[in-house]
Formats: C-alpha cells, structure tokens, sequence
C-alpha cells in the first residue's frame, strides 16, 4: 500500500503543482509576514501621529486595510511570537513570559503550511530557543540580535553576517524568495529586530534622524495619580529608568564626568558591546554625528532642570527610534518593489505588524507589557489585491491569535480545531458580520524588568476592565472613549456600576472559553517563584 500510495503520490505532485501554475485554476496565494519588534502604531505615518514618515509601509494601507483596534493577547516579544505561531493564548501555548520554554514540538501553522505544499522561511528575530519547527530554512538572530555585523544562526549554523541588520534581515529575505521553488507557494516570515532598544539607526539615517524634533505626547509628564499601583511601581519611566549609555548614546567616560550613575547594571556595557560591534569606519561615521550631540549636553547638563531633561531624553529616544524605523520602512518598499518586478504582487499576501505596541513617552514612559491602549494594540496592514479591498480602515477587534487560522485559511488549509484564534479572511471581504465584540489579554512576566505587574483583562470597543494580582488585588476600568489616554480608573465610580458589571461577566465568559483560570494564574506563579530560587 505505502509502495503504490508513493508512486501516485510521486505522480501526481507535479500535476498539481502544473494545474496550480496553469491559467483556469486559483493559484494558493504566497505569504509575506512582515512583523517588526516593538513597533508603535504611532510611528506609522498611515495611523497618522506625525511622528515620522513611513512611506512604504503606508503603501500598503493605500493598496488594503488598516486595522486601528488590532491587539496582542500578550505584550511581549517571545509570548507574541509563540501566539503567532500557535494561533493559542499563552497560557495554552506554554510561552507565558521571555524566559519561559518554547516547546517547538508543538503544532504550528508553518508546520501545517509545510505539510501542505508550502515551503516555508523564518527570517530575522525569534526570540525562542531551539531550532525553529516548520520552516524549510531558517536564519534567525540570537536571543535579541544585534544592530551592527550581527550573528545569525543559519538552518541551525551560527555565524556573523556583516552589515546593518535590518538591512541584512531584507537581503535574505528577497534572498530567499528569488532562490525559491517556483512551482510551489511559499510562505517567509520577514521578523526585524527593530525597532527593539537599544534602538541604533543605519549609519544612512543618522544625520537626518537625530534633528529630528517631535511633538511631545500630551501624558509625557504623567503622575500616575488617576489609576493604581501598577502604573506608579511600573519601571519604564524615560527620566528615571533610561540607561544614560545603552540608550540615549552618552559616552560612559562622560557620564562619570557628569556624575551620571548606571540605571541598569548594564548601562555602560551596552553601548560598549553595541558601538564596539562596528568597524572602525562604521564607529568614525557614527562618531562623527553622536560627538557633537554629546558634547552639547555636556556643557548643558549641569543647568538642567529635571523638566528640561526630561524632554532631553525624550527627544533623543525618539530621535534614535524612529530613525531604526527609517530602515524598516525602506525594507517594505524593497520588499514590495521586488514583488511587483517578479510578477508576485498580485497573488501575495504582504501583512505588516509588530509583536506588540510600545510607549513613545505616553504617561512618561517606554516598553510595553500594560494592557493599557499603546502596547496592548499593534499595527496591522494587509495587502492582497486579489481579495482585500484597496484603502480601507477596519476598526474590528482582531488580535495576533488570528494570524495563523486567518493564513491557513488563505492557503486553503483545515484549521487545526484546537486553535483559538479566527480567520479574518471573510471579515475582510466584508462577509462577516458577527465577529467578537471583546477580546482577552494577559500578561506575566513579573518581578522582572520594568517590574509591570500581572495582569489579565478584557476590552470591548468602548471599555477596558484590568485585574492587577500577585503582591496587589487591584481592579482599574477606563472608558476609552471619554478617556483616551486612560488617564482615570473608573472602577470605583457608581456611574459606571453596570458597565463594570457586564465587562465582568464578559471576562469569565472569556476565560472560560479560553480555558483560562485562576488555577492556571496559580500554576504560572509557581514557575515564576522557582525561577527566582
Ligand atoms: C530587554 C530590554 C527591555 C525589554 C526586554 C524585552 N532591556 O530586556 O527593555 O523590555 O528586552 O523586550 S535591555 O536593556 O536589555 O535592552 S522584548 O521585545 O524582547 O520582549
Ligand atoms: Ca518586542
């Protein structure tokens, strides 16, 4: 039996493959994933902050959607990538937090994918040890990666590669997909490092990114005092919890001039280790810029009021931010210029996001982790002409749990039963009127950096409820449409008595139907306390 099934299968492979390519028949279309890491939706010109300029991504909210309520379930970098992957929460998936184990034996959609004719790429940040599953090849950086001559590991092979790496990230990229099988559809999830911390532009946009002035946000100087311990204990304030060298490029010599202590333990060697990565022409062009910039604070440091310093930072952050972004953006369009050149762009589906939002100095801060709106919501833009209409803005609440059942779906492929997330495919062809009204979030790694509280809450389209617990037991609602910012907890307020009563039962129907739990809150502890043993 497996003989004759062999042989026919040897048979007709191919002619599927040729019916595939042929005229008459639907080709399964090609997937570009595009997901950048820590990539605020306010830094993407389409959602229209006029932070910065993004052309190319922007290009593809002009030819498809735009989703301005899209979330993550987790706002973290590794947990984001195993949802990604898994299409389950993370309390399903095992990835709770950064340090916890991926168990890369487990289903995802590439391996689906894969399975089913596709073949497959995983390019760029994973953040996951172990060999990646479902991927034909794959050539990712390690742990977090670095922005100059980084090492990748290349199907399991590690090595440097020279050069900027979100440049290098699109090399391989366009690398692999010109390399490819052309009788088959593929799949490459095109993952950039940046713009993660510590946020080191291409030598190409450093003179233009840092005279770069910024509107400030309107919470920058956020005193926390409208909502609960989480906000006010959170570490991840631009003043205070900045590292001084890592971030915001002041030379170590000159921070013991100026009297600046460490804000980490690795402040200093952060910029020792990033800079020292450069070759001695890159580190000259570097120099050549950051020098004067630095020797400006040095002779106004000493004048500066906490305000002053405060706007300081704020601006440099956002200087060196959002010109990593710069490279990002020049990435999509020679990604999207590739595609079009090679007769593909009809029949790819081009996704742009990130593994989460982040703080661009809304309520003071950086980072992610909150369920509060700037990490909670990602950017999210698709392109598919044969079947997404052109220019539209979709306010639906989908997440990153939906990504693989909606690709799946894409690709003609079952959706495995125990996925939890759901295609989108017929939300964007304008044929699903029923979708979800609330989705669930929830988030662990604490104590830990930026020391952002556990958390687990549900949002609808105009409410967020939040439970804070672990060393609190603390309860926050906003209302997102008479308080954006999410400036003042109204959990308390009997105005809205009712609301907060529905939102509740709305979060325990949701944990239920996501089997989630106290017991699983409980289990997770438990790994968090061994960890710190
Ligand atoms: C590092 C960063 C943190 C960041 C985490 C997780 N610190 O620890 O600021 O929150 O990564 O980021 S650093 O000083 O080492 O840069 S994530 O995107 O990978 O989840
Ligand atoms: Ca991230």
């Amino acid at each position: 039996w497996t003989k004759i099934t062999g042989w026919m299968l040897a048979l007709a492979l191919p002619l599927m493959a040729a019916a595939q390519q042929g005229s008459g028949v639907k080709k399964r279309p090609n997937i570009v994933y595009i997901m950048s890491d820590d990539h605020g939706y306010q830094a993407v010109s389409a959602y229209g902050y006029g932070l910065n300029h993004t052309p190319n991504i922007d290009r593809l909210a002009k030819e498809g959607v735009l989703f301005t309520q899209a979330t993550v379930t987790n706002s973290l970098c590794a947990p984001s990538r195993a949802v990604l992957l898994t299409g389950k929460h993370s309390f399903i998936n095992g990835k709770i937090d950064n340090e916890a184990r991926f168990d890369w034996n487990q289903d995802n959609f590439a391996k689906q994918l894969q399975q089913h004719g596709y073949q497959t790429a995983l390019i760029g940040k994973i953040h996951m040890d172990g060999l990646p599953q479902g991927f034909d090849y794959s050539a990712v950086l390690i742990d977090q990666g670095e922005y100059y001559n980084p090492n990748f590991i290349i199907n399991g092979k590690k090595q440097q590669v020279p050069g900027y790496v979100t440049d290098l990230t699109t090399d391989m990229t366009l690398d692999w997909i010109a390399k490819r099988d052309t009788a088959k559809p593929f799949c490459v999830l095109f993952h950039q490092k940046a713009p993660h911390r510590e946020w080191l532009p291409a030598l190409r946009h450093i003179a233009e990114y840092t005279k770069l002035k910024v509107k400030e946000p309107s919470t920058l100087f956020d005193d926390y005092k409208g909502r609960g311990t989480a906000a006010r204990t959170a570490e991840m304030n631009i003043l205070k919890d900045m590292n001084w060298a890592g971030d915001s490029k002041i030379p170590p010599a000159m921070m013991d001039e100026l009297g600046l202590k460490q804000t980490l333990t690795w402040d200093k060697a952060a910029y020792t280790n990033n800079l020292g990565r450069m070759t001695p022409d890159e580190r000259k062009a570097w120099d050549a810029v950051y020098d004067p910039i630095m020797a400006d604070f040095k002779k106004r440091y000493p004048s500066m009021s906490k305000t002053e310093l405060m706007r300081w930072r704020y601006q440099r952050y956002m200087q060196d931010y959002l010109g990593t972004v710069a490279a990002v953006d020049d990435g999509v369009g020679r990604l999207l210029d590739f595609l079009k050149t090679n007769g593909l762009d009809e029949n790819t589906i081009v996704i742009y996001t990130s593994d989460q939002g982040f703080y661009l100095g809304e309520h003071g801060w950086f980072d992610k982790r909150f369920m509060y709106e700037e990490s909670l919501r990602t950017p999210l833009l698709i392109r598919y002409p044969a079947e997404i209409p052109q220019g539209k803005r979709s306010a639906s609440l989908v997440q990153n749990l939906d990504f693989a059942p909606t690709l799946l779906d894409y690709a003609g492929v079952a959706v495995p039963k125990d996925m939890q997330g759901r295609s989108f495919r017929k939300l964007l062809n304008g044929k699903d009127t029923s979708w979800r009204d609330a989705i669930y979030y929830t988030y662990y790694e604490y104590p830990s950096i930026h020391m952002v509280k556990r958390h687990y809450g549900v949002r609808t389209n105009r409410y967020k409820l939040i439970h804070f617990y672990y060393d609190v037991d603390e309860w926050e609602l906003y209302d997102l449409e008479k308080d954006p910012h999410e400036m003042k907890n109204v959990y308390n307020d009997p105005a809205y008595a009712s609301v907060r009563k529905n939102l509740y039962k709305k979060l325990v129907q949701l944990r239920k139907q996501y089997k989630d739990s106290d017991a699983n809150d409980q289990r997770f502890l438990q790994v968090a306390v061994k960890k710190q043993q």
